[in-house]
């Protein structure tokens, strides 16, 4: 029997054995519709969880690229029992409460974090209990990024899971359900039609993300990173087991080059104020991008723009500078509004480029509010491929696993300039504000050993970064 009629096999067995049903009801949230769902009666039927499981296998589980199988309690409980059995994956069990005695744990099984696991369920309709299930998950630092279900309801589970970078698939939509149904002779057209209006006028509220992308290591940050220079600069991160980016804040191009001869190995990113330097030539860049591919680092030129899109095209693209050619990322002030995002272009002959955009600053006194801070990170999420990260302070700023948070105003003490830059601990900016790159600029380059001075920054942070991924920290 092909797969086609399988699916139709299924639909007319759950048809016959009322798990599906058609009339008046009222949902558990006390809305009336027209057709109802209730797959926790097939555990009484063998053959119809025989069907389910082989159909689910073949479109998605044989191919899976997954350490562990979760069902969604209750109903697809038995379900993941079945799939794991098949496919030989291993199984966690997610509790509904936690246990009253000992350990708090919601996810029983062993597992490790950064495993992946790929979700079963039943039905869904808002994906509000995948994502219960996957929020659970992520507290015990495991990757849940695919889900496979029964029968999408169609009324914006869909559009919430993938918001919260949940890929679903699933065996039927309600429309093809339906359709399958209705050609059976099972319903009549009326009832097609009364279900098909009912679920485009009920569509579920989208749902916050659930991705806690504080306990995520860089490199399952990589696989979720839309932007490729994100993706890049994760991958760079879990390779030299860095979070540390140098602000190399000089004025001479020799001084710049003697310093990233001796550091280089030891940071992700170097920053550039390229207008700074007071003896630049073309010699210098080609001798910055030599750097950065013997120690494997990028470049982040922190030309802060923030004027109208013309002009910022212009100041990336030509001038003495160039910069589009050799950074790889710069950053950008949101002030002037999705101009400077459209200028900023995501791909210069043909090589990725990216963009980290101002949404809050670290000196005191500065007119950044919290509004402005939101409406910058709303205004990136149009630009998925050309946005790196936010530079930022605050963990709440933005929550999107792909994207990176560099947060500036950093030294082993917490003091101020007299100009007023405020330095925060690595500790703090880590473990408490979300920092995922970390610039450090007179920290180390003011030092009086700076290749000392930048391992010191180096180990600490990524302790820092280990302590947080651990999860021992919430
Ligand atoms: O809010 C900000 C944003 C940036 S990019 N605060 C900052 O300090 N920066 C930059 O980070 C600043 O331009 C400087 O190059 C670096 C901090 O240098 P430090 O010497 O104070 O560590």
């Amino acid at each position: 029997m092909d797969y086609n009629n399988k699916l139709e096999k299924l639909a007319l067995q759950l048809f016959s054995v009322d798990a599906v049903k058609f009339g008046d009801f009222i949902t558990k949230s006390g809305i009336n519709t027209p057709v109802y769902f209730d797959l926790r009666v097939i555990v009484s039927y063998p053959d119809i969880m025989v069907l389910i499981t082989t159909l689910l296998y073949d479109i998605v589980v044989k191919d899976a690229k997954c350490d562990h199988l979760c069902g969604v309690p209750y109903t697809a409980l038995p379900i993941a029992t079945l799939l794991s059995i098949q496919a030989k994956i291993p199984m966690l069990m997610r509790r509904k409460e936690a246990k009253g005695y000992g350990t708090k744990k919601m996810i029983e099984g062993h597992y490790k974090p950064g495993q992946k696991c790929l979700i079963i369920e039943d039905v869904v309709t808002s994906g509000s209990s995948i994502l219960e299930t996957v929020k659970d998950l992520h507290k015990e630092g495991l990757i849940a990024t695919e889900a496979v279900i029964i029968l999408d309801r169609e009324q914006g589970g869909r559009q919430n899971l993938e918001a919260n970078k949940v890929h679903m698939k699933s065996l039927f939509t309600m429309t093809k359900f339906i359709e399958i149904l209705l050609g059976h002779g099972k319903i009549t057209n009326d009832t097609a039609v009364k279900v098909q209006d009912y679920l485009k006028g009920t569509q579920a509220p989208p749902t916050e993300s659930t991705v806690n992308r504080i306990l995520l290591p860089y490199e399952k940050r990589a696989e979720l990173a839309t932007s490729q220079i994100a993706k890049r600069l994760f991958t760079i991160m879990a390779t030299k087991k860095s979070n540390l980016c140098l602000s190399v804040d000089l004025t001479s191009s020799t001084k710049i080059l003697d310093l990233l001869e001796k550091v280089g190995e030891h940071v992700c990113l170097v920053k550039t104020h390229i207008d700074i330097i007071e003896d630049f030539t073309d010699v210098f860049l080609r001798q910055l991008k030599q750097l950065a591919d013997r120690f494997n680092f990028l470049i982040l030129e922190d030309r802060k723009f923030a004027d109208i899109g013309n002009t910022v095209s212009l100041q990336y693209l030509k001038g003495l500078y160039k910069i589009s050619e050799w950074a790889d990322c710069v950053t950008a002030h949101s002030l002037p509004g999705e101009g400077i995002l459209k200028a900023l272009n995501g791909c210069v002959n043909g090589v990725n480029r990216g963009v980290f955009l101002l949404a809050e600053m670290s000196c005191e006194g500065n007119l950044i509010s919290p509004d402005y801070t939101e409406a910058s990170v709303k205004m990136a999420e149009k630009y998925p491929d050309l946005i790196t990260g936010f530079v930022c302070q605050k963990k709440e700023t933005f929550s999107d696993p792909g994207l990176i948070q560099l947060t500036p105003g950093v030294q082993l003490e917490s003091t101020k300039d007299d100009m007023g830059q405020v330095y925060n601990t690595p500790e703090k900016v880590v473990l408490d504000n979300g920092a995922d790159v970390i610039v450090v600029g007179r920290g180390i380059v003011t030092a009086k050993s700076p290749e000392a001075q930048v391992v010191i920054y180096k180990d600490t942070l990524w302790k820092c970064y280990l302590k947080r991924v651990s999860g021992k920290i919430e």
